[in-house]
């Protein structure tokens, strides 16, 4: 691949995504997106087993290198909940398969737990929030869902990146990244 062309696709996914400054106490911004309208998290995945945990983390930092982006928005209306991923700077052409999980990030691609269904047990298409984010030859990809529902308080804490397809030598690492998100 030519290298002008590449270096240029690298600028541009920094620009689409930029992460705002952290707040008082040295946090991340994560700033309400309206009244009652819900949240946006802005963060960079870095390793998962920091000093000082991350907001993101990866797992398999050969789809999700250290320093691509993530936004997380969550809308609230009507009794409806829409989740909107973006991504940055991550494997392209590929296929992440995104869901909430009620655990919280951790060393362990385990500590994000199951997925959170709004009815136990219910096999129901929308009973949980997931999805397919796709990405293109430049790393970027976005992907949404909406249910007809609103998450209970304080069960669901975590978006989850599996490692999806194509598979590769990454492929022992199912959960390839996650990003704190309190829904
Ligand atoms: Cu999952």
């Amino acid at each position: 691949m030519p290298l002008s062309p590449a270096a240029g696709a690298l600028l541009v996914p920094l620009a689409l995504l930029p992460i705002g400054p952290p707040d008082a106490q040295g946090r991340p911004t994560d700033a309400p997106a309206g009244p009652g309208a819900g949240r946006v998290v802005d963060a960079r995945f870095d390793r998962a087993d920091g000093f000082v945990p991350a907001r993101a983390v990866t797992h398999a930092p050969d789809l999700v290198p250290y320093g691509s982006q993530v936004r997380v928005t969550v809308g609230r209306a009507a009794g409806r909940t829409s989740v909107t991923v973006e991504l940055a700077g991550v494997a392209g052409s590929h296929e992440f398969p995104a869901h909430v999980h009620t655990g919280r990030c951790g060393a362990d691609p385990a500590s994000s737990g199951p997925h959170y269904q709004q009815v136990a047990g219910s096999d129901a298409a929308d009973n949980e929030v997931r999805m397919t984010l796709r990405t293109g030859p430049d790393g970027t990809g976005t992907a949404s869902a909406t249910v007809p529902w609103e998450f209970r308080p304080d069960e669901a804490h975590s978006l989850v990146l599996h490692a999806g397809t194509p598979a590769g030598p990454h492929a022992a690492a199912d959960r390839a990244a996650c990003v704190d998100v309190d829904f």
